[in-house]
């Protein structure tokens, strides 16, 4: 039977998609990026972060560097190694475990002078019905709503 057929597909769909649909890529600073200057603090706070949801630092390379950091190294700009800085001008962090994440800027005085420093917290699991905020489109969208309308895309391809 095809609505049989259709059931289970859509079954799948509701297991596998939300893994694969529902993370965010961060662009640090938005359109600012990665600089001098900035309010990072300001950017972060009306930002809920998931394991699975990316963040993107962009800079000119060689004008900035990424490193993570434990809180003291937040707090007081202790600079780690220069062997465990990301440096590519386009850095992209993966979220992987909840909990605080630390990272400032290790060239010259930018985090201690200039503020080039980021404090966040990464959630757990994503509740179905919180916001998902599309940094990259400014479209804010329920996580719910963005599976639905996937699902009721899938369903419709396979009747068509
Ligand atoms: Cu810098």
């Amino acid at each position: 039977m095809a609505s049989n057929n259709l059931l289970v597909i859509l079954a799948i769909v509701a297991i596998v998609l939300p893994s694969v649909t529902m993370a965010t890529d961060y662009w640090v600073g938005d359109s600012s990026g990665w600089t001098n200057g900035y309010d990072y603090q300001a950017w972060a706070k009306d930002k809920v972060f998931y394991v699975g949801d990316k963040l993107v630092f962009n800079y000119t390379m060689g004008n900035h560097n990424v490193f993570k950091v434990n809180a003291t190294g937040f707090s007081q700009c202790i600079i780690p190694p220069s062997n465990e800085a990301l440096t590519s001008g386009h850095d992209i962090i993966p979220l992987m475990v909840p909990g605080k994440k630390w990272y400032i800027c290790g060239v010259g005085q930018h985090c201690a002078q200039f503020g080039q420093k980021l404090v966040i917290n990464v959630e757990g699991e994503a509740p179905a019905l919180a916001p998902m905020k599309n940094s990259a489109h400014g479209i804010l969208i329920s996580r719910y709503q963005f599976f639905m309308a996937a699902v009721f895309v899938v369903a419709a391809m396979i009747v068509a």
